[in-house]
C-alpha cells in the first residue's frame, strides 16, 4: 500500500469523511450551503467544487522548522474552504469571502507571473501565493496547462487569523490545492506539501513548512512529527487521558506585516548563528558563506567538537563558540571578512532586517533551536515510552514548559499577555502551557486533565477572559471563539458533489 504522503489528496462527494456526523456535520453542510448561495450571488454561477485546508496547533518545536528540525503539530477542526470555478470567458482572478464585512473582494490579473504588492497588504494575497506557486509547479513537472484563465472565488475561513493557528497555511493550501483540482490536477500530498510552502514565501514570511505539511497530510485522531528535507510525517498518538485547550492571548500577532523585526529578523540571526559557528569550528569562512543555510547544517561539525569533551550536543559549542552578548552588524563582518548586505542579498526580506536590525543575539537564538530540537524527540519518546498515562501527560506539560520558557527567555518571541495565559493555566492545574505558532501574540496550547477540562476553562474564562470582556475587549457570546478543547483532525480534501 502507498504511504500515506505518496497518495494524492482524497476527492469527496460528501462531507462526512471530513467532518464526522452530528452537529459538526450540520455545521458543515450548513457552511457549504452558504458558501455555495454566496457563490452563486456573487459570480451567477455554482461552484465546480471545494477544497479545504485545517489549520493546525503546534504542540513542541516552536521556529525550529526553517532551521531543518522536526516539529510535532496536529490538525485543528477550524479550516478555510475555498469555492472556485474557472472561467474563460473573464482574464481576471475574483476571491471573494462570506465574511465581506471585514474582507472585500479582491481582483487581480489573470497572470502567474504578476508581483505581489507586498507593501500594500491585501488579504487576496494569499490566494495569489497558491495562484504563482500552481503555475511554477505545473511548468516544473512539465503539465500544460494552457493559457491563464479567469477564476472565481469565495473563502470561507473559521481559523481564527493572527492567532498562531496557521490561518495563512489553510488558506494557501486550500487555494492552491483547489488552483489544481480545478485544472484537473492532483499530486501527492507530500509534494503539495512542499510547493505550498513555497508558494507561502511569496507574502514574504520565510517560513519553514510546518503549517502546510501538516495542513496537508494531517490524519484524524493523530499529531504528526513532521520531519524536513524530505518533508515525512509520522503518525504519533497522544497519551489517553489529557486533551490540548487552546487560548487565545487576544493580542494579535500580524506576522506579515510585522516580518522584518520579529519572524524574519529570527530566520535571519539563526543563519548568522549558523555561519559564525561553523566558522568557529574550523570551516573556512567563505565556504560557510556558500554552504551553510541553517542551525542544522552545522549539527554535525558541532557533534565533532563536543565528541572530544566526550558529549554529543550542539548547545555545548553554542556556549563556547558564541557569546551572550549581542554582535554588531561590524562583530560578524570581522569575522565573516564579508559584509552583511552583500552575504545576505539573497531576498530582499533578509535585506530588510539587516536595515532595522540593532545587533545580532547569536548565541540565544542558536541555544533555543538546538534545545527545542531536542525536546520534541524527548516528547515523541515520552509518548512512547513505557510509562503510565499519567507520567508521561505530566513528562510532555514538562517537555511544553520548557519549551515556552526557551521561546520566551532565549528566543523572546512571547508577550506580556502570553505570558500571563500561560501562567493562569499552569497555576489552575494545566500538566503544562505554551506559546504555539510564531508567537508575538496569538494562541497557547495548554496540556490539560481530560477530567478536569470543564472546570480548567471556566477559570481561565474568570481569571483571564472576564476582566477583558468588561473591557469590551470581546463579547461575551465569542469566547468560544478564543477558547477551545482540541482534538486531532484531518488534512486537506476535495469536495466534488
Ligand atoms: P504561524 O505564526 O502559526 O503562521 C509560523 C511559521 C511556521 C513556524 C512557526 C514557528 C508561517 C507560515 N509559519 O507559524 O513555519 O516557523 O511560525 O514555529 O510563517
Ligand atoms: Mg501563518
Amino acid at each position: 500500500m502507498a504511504k500515506h504522503e505518496e497518495l494524492p489528496i482524497p476527492i469527496y462527494d460528501n462531507l462526512e469523511q471530513v467532518y464526522g456526523g452530528g452537529s459538526s456535520l450540520e455545521e458543515a453542510q450548513l457552511r457549504f450551503e452558504a458558501l455555495k448561495s454566496k457563490f452563486v450571488e456573487i459570480f451567477g454561477h455554482a461552484p465546480q467544487l471545494f477544497a479545504r485546508s485545517p489549520g493546525r496547533v503546534n504542540l513542541i518545536g516552536e521556529h525550529i522548522d526553517y532551521e531543518g528540525y522536526s516539529v510535532l503539530p496536529m490538525a485543528i477542526r477550524q479550516d478555510t474552504i475555498v469555492a472556485i470555478r474557472k472561467n474563460e470567458s473573464e482574464k481576471v482572478l475574483r476571491i471573494a469571502n462570506v465574511n465581506d464585512h471585514k474582507y472585500s473582494i479582491c481582483t487581480y490579473p489573470a497572470d502567474p507571473l504578476q508581483e505581489l504588492d507586498l507593501k500594500d497588504h491585501k488579504w487576496g494575497h494569499y490566494f495569489i501565493c497558491g495562484y504563482k506557486g500552481f503555475f511554477d509547479y505545473a511548468k516544473l513537472k512539465g503539465v500544460d496547462v494552457g493559457k491563464p484563465v479567469g477564476l472565481d472565488v469565495v473563502v470561507d475561513g473559521t481559523v481564527p487569523t493572527g492567532s498562531g493557528l496557521s490561518s495563512s497555511a489553510a488558506f494557501v493550501c486550500s487555494s492552491t490545492i483547489a488552483i489544481m483540482a480545478a485544472f484537473d490536477l492532483n499530486f501527492p500530498k507530500k509534494e503539495i506539501a512542499q510547493v505550498t510552502c513555497d508558494c507561502e514565501r511569496h507574502i514574504g514570511t520565510q517560513s519553514g513548512g510546518m503549517d502546510q505539511a501538516i495542513s496537508v497530510m494531517a490524519k484524524t485522531g493523530f499529531a504528526e512529527l513532521i520531519d524536513f528535507n524530505p518533508i515525512r510525517a509520522t503518525d504519533v498518538q497522544l497519551p489517553a487521558g489529557g486533551t490540548f485547550v487552546i487560548a487565545h492571548s487576544l493580542a494579535e500577532s500580524q506576522k506579515a506585516v510585522t516580518a522584518a523585526t520579529n519572524y524574519n529578523n529570527r530566520v535571519v540571526e539563526c543563519r548568522l548563528a549558523a555561519i559564525v559557528l561553523a566558522i568557529k569550528l574550523g570551516m573556512k569562512s567563505s565556504e560557510a558563506i556558500s554552504k551553510v543555510k541553517t542551525l542544522s547544517d552545522v549539527e554535525g561539525l558541532c557533534v565533532s567538537f563536543a565528541g572530544t569533551k566526550n558529549s554529543s550536543d550542539p548547545v555545548l559549542a553554542v556556549k563556547e563558540y558564541l557569546k551572550e552578548e549581542p554582535y554588531t552588524a561590524e562583530e560578524i563582518e570581522n569575522i565573516t571578512g564579508e559584509k552583511l548586505t552583500s552575504f545576505l542579498n539573497i531576498n530582499a526580506s533578509y535585506l530588510e532586517v539587516i536595515k532595522a536590525a540593532k545587533h545580532y543575539k547569536l548565541h540565544q537564538r542558536a541555544a533555543h533551536v538546538y534545545s527545542e530540537a531536542k525536546r520534541v524527540y524527548a516528547f515523541k519518546d515520552a509518548v512512547s515510552a513505557n510509562l503510565s498515562d499519567e507520567e508521561k501527560l505530566k513528562k510532555l506539560g514538562d517537555l511544553m514548559n520548557d519549551s515556552h520558557y526557551s521561546c520566551s527567555n532565549l528566543y523572546e518571541c512571547s508577550c506580556p499577555e502570553l505570558e500571563e495565559l500561560t501562567k493562569i493555566s499552569r497555576d489552575n492545574g494545566a500538566f503544562g502551557a505554551r506559546l504555539t505558532g510564531a508567537g508575538w501574540g496569538g494562541c497557547a496550547v495548554v496540556l490539560v486533565k481530560e477530567s478536569i477540562v470543564p472546570q480548567f476553562i471556566l477559570n481561565l474564562k474568570e481569571h483571564y477572559y472576564q476582566p477583558r470582556i468588561d473591557k469590551g475587549a470581546i463579547k461575551k457570546n465569542d469566547l468560544g471563539l478564543y477558547l477551545f478543547a482540541s482534538k486531532p483532525s484531518s488534512g486537506s480534501a476535495i469536495f466534488k458533489f
